[in-house]
């Protein structure tokens, strides 16, 4: 087990077991280096004190005509429907109904009952004026076992929706991975089987020619570094495994996944465009110390290096492979060719950012900013800004969307019915600000989609924390518009802040 995955397991030992995220900062790490005396759980929804504008001077930002304002979701977040048309079982069934794995046991079986509610929120959307929508489609919706003759119940359900997008002038964007996986592949090796990058290429091409006529942009695999971490290193995420070893076995195989879904694309005839869904971190010493800017160069090759260079340069970074050892599943697993695979040429980028990361030079983390309600989270829109130059910088000028970033709120509807999420309007217009001077400064950002449209199901973290714009009433599914909403319908109507 490489150095760093070890430290990073005995903080999360040392972490309350509880809060989602893509990355798990040490609260530990902070306590024990003393530098997050500053750092304010606010376990709410204030505004950054880091933010580098004001509301005045950001006033007047005009983004670029045709620029793609947008929001987010995933299938197994809102759908529920988990046993309607066919649909199969995937790890997050199994996962959810385990006992003592979410909170309060929460599970997507019914969730935001988008599969019966579409046209519902379909109109909602027209109502924000978003111009783009991303949502994934289950796998075990398309393909009950992950393989063999589609279910055409499940495909007409994502033809209705994309139809209905284009009926209100909404641009689809279909991600097709989004942690769903079929159960029967899970009960093969999951993505530690070589096999299921084949069985996810085949399952791209089934959807690439169902719903190819309608659908522009394709993502393939949302957030493969989510699945290594949470769902193989950490184990809070499905299918539950802590296993460094098959973690970055995963890591090759999802890529290939990726690469070979491109492929598919291109090879279907269909003339839409494609590219990955990657959660970037930025990645700081957490002081001035040579061995923190060392130990923050490895953290940012695992972060994101590990996707970046093998999709955009065709090669796994060197200090990483160094970091995991020759005989690693991993570098063992890697074919002639793969990088080949993985590195087809791709249309654009979709860049998923939530919070920075500080590294000290011992290589574990500290908080050294307010965090939201998910703990792993600190609020520093300039991270945005670094992340998006940072990957026209370094991988050339391919377009990007960002496909994801928000916070939950503590929503609570006052005595009037409303909901004022003051601080998710802070941070998102913070956010766009520092995308703006991203754009200005060269980079190729072509949308934006808030994550989330609803509040939906956190993952472990169940449905307690609330990351739409749109409030979810889970007893009536009445659906409501926070302020966010109201404000981001007219950041929309006037392209700018
Ligand atoms: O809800 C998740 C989403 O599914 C993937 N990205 C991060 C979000 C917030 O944790």
């Amino acid at each position: 087990m490489s150095l760093l995955t070890r430290r990073r397991l005995l903080r999360r030992a040392a972490l309350s077991a509880t809060a989602a995220g893509a990355v798990r900062t040490g609260l530990v790490g902070a306590t024990a280096a003393g530098i997050a005396a500053s750092a304010t759980a606010l376990g709410g929804c204030d505004s950054s004190p880091e933010r580098r504008t004001d509301q005045e001077s950001d006033a007047g930002l005009r983004f670029p005509p045709d620029f793609g304002w947008g929001a987010a979701t995933s299938a197994y977040q809102i759908e529920g429907a988990a046993k309607e048309d066919g649909r199969g079982e995937s790890v997050w069934d199994t996962f959810s109904h385990t006992p003592g794995r979410t909170r309060n046991g929460d599970t997507g079986d019914v969730a935001a009952d988008h599969y019966h509610r579409y046209a519902e929120d379909l109109d909602l959307m027209r109502e924000l004026g978003l111009r783009s929508y991303r949502f994934s489609i289950a796998w075990p919706r398309i393909q009950a076992d992950g393989s063999g003759r589609p279910n055409q119940r499940g495909l007409d359900f994502y033809r209705r929706l994309v139809d209905g997008l284009h009926e209100r002038g909404i641009a689809p964007m279909a991600t097709l991975f989004h942690w769903d996986l079929p159960q029967a592949l899970q009960d093969d090796g999951g993505w530690e089987n070589r096999d299921t990058a084949e069985r996810f290429a085949d399952y791209a091409d089934v959807v690439f020619r169902a719903l190819g006529d309608q659908v522009p942009v394709w993502l393939t695999i949302n957030e493969p570094k989510t699945v290594v971490q949470n769902g193989y290193i950490w184990g809070h995420h499905a299918p539950g495994h802590q296993d460094e070893a098959a973690a970055y076995l995963v890591a090759h195989h999802l890529q290939l996944g990726h690469g070979l879904a491109v492929q598919a694309l291109r090879a279907s005839g269909v003339s839409g465009r494609i590219g990955p869904a990657l959660n970037l971190h930025p990645c700081y010493p957490a002081d001035d110390t040579a061995e923190a800017a060392t130990a923050t160069r490895l953290y940012d090759g695992y972060e994101n290096r590990l996707y970046l260079d093998s999709i955009f340069k065709g090669a796994y970074p060197q200090d990483v492979l160094a970091d995991l050892g020759p005989d690693s599943r991993m570098v063992r697993a890697v074919r002639d060719g793969d990088l080949k695979i993985i590195s087809s040429p791709v249309d654009l980028l979709a860049v998923q950012y939530y919070t920075p990361i500080y590294v000290t030079g011992g290589g574990s983390t500290v908080q050294k900013l307010p965090t939201t309600e998910a703990e792993w989270q600190q609020i520093y829109p300039e991270g945005m800004y670094d992340v998006l130059t940072r990957v026209t910088r370094d991988y050339g000028p391919v377009p990007i969307t960002v496909t994801e970033n928000g916070l939950p709120c503590p929503d609570v509807p006052g005595p009037d019915g409303t909901i004022d999420d003051a601080g998710r309007v802070s941070f998102l217009r913070d956010h766009f600000a520092a995308a703006h001077r991203a754009i200005r400064d060269g980079v190729p950002l072509k949308s934006y989609h808030v994550w989330s449209l609803l509040d939906n199901f956190e993952w472990d973290q169940g449905f307690e924390q609330r990351w739409g714009l749109v409030y979810v009433d889970y007893r009536s599914q009445r659906r409501v518009f926070k302020r966010s909403a109201h404000w981001y319908r007219d950041v929309i109507h006037r392209n700018g802040l």
